[in-house]
């Protein structure tokens, strides 16, 4: 898959790109990320991508004739490419759409910066916006970088065989249960006794209870989504009883 990244600030980008899991699936051909800078492609003596915004106000808009002209170029040459601007008006990245992302040939990212891009600019060369979350950045490159990565998870190959990102959090739509590693003791804080003893049957119950009482606890909203089992929605009432017992006790 090719990502293709249209910014005035390119260098923002390498040491995250070149960096662990991204860096080697780049290096493996897996995921190809090209950046553009859009100031060349400015028409202005200065190579000017930004002006006043009609209508005044504070801060500055970025001009439609560079951005429409390096995206010009870039679609030409990767076309049937998802265009898709980053902003916080923009639909939510969720797991599901970063699954549905990682089956594209090619996806064209457009990162705005100030005050936001010209509207038609985004009219005439977007075809969707996306959000990484309710909060406003200083620029879509942050957002650029979130979204690459968490595709990049689901393109087959870019993490190890052996760990799959179906394992994780929020792919069986609940939280992660806790990770420990050696050593066994630390300043007299224990790992639990059943990670050690190999007995994978009940490491699995174990960790499957730790995520259904992390999610019941953090986030009981996704409780409502997640695809739950007779057995998880048992051990969510005991779950439920042992913090209601810990309540009760503490008065
Ligand atoms: N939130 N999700 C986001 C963002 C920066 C000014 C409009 C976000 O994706 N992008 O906050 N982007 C702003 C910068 C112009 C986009």
């Amino acid at each position: 898959m090719t990502i293709n990244i249209l910014s005035i600030f390119p260098e923002m980008f390498e040491s995250v790109f070149s960096a662990s899991i991204l860096g080697r699936a780049r290096e493996q051909g897996l995921l190809d990320i090209r950046l553009t800078d859009i100031r060349p492609y400015s028409a202005s003596k200065h190579k000017n991508t930004d002006d006043y915004p009609f209508g005044g106000g504070a801060g500055m808009v970025m001009m439609a004739q560079p951005i429409m002209d390096a995206m010009a170029d870039v679609s030409a040459a990767y076309p049937g490419a998802r265009r898709i601007y980053l902003g916080p008006r923009g639909k939510k990245l969720t797991t599901a759409l970063a699954r549905e992302l990682a089956l594209e040939k090619d996806l064209i990212l457009l990162c705005g910066h100030y005050e936001g891009v010209d509207q038609r600019a985004l009219d005439a060369c977007v075809d969707e916006e996306i959000s990484i979350g309710d909060y406003i950045l200083t620029g879509g490159e942050l957002a650029a970088m979130v979204l690459t990565d968490c595709v990049a998870r689901f393109i087959p190959g870019v993490l190890g065989s052996s760990d799959s990102p179906e394992e994780e959090s929020f792919s069986d739509g609940l939280l992660e249960y806790p990770q420990y590693t050696r050593p066994r003791e630390l300043n007299g804080m224990e790992v639990p006794e059943v990670l050690l003893n190999g007995d994978h049957a009940k490491i699995r119950a174990w960790r499957r209870y730790q995520s259904l009482k992390a999610t019941l606890l953090h986030r009981p909203d996704l409780l409502e989504t997640a695809p739950l089992d007779e057995k998880d929605l048992k051990l969510l009432d005991e779950i439920r009883k042992e913090m209601n017992q810990i309540c009760s006790s503490e008065n």
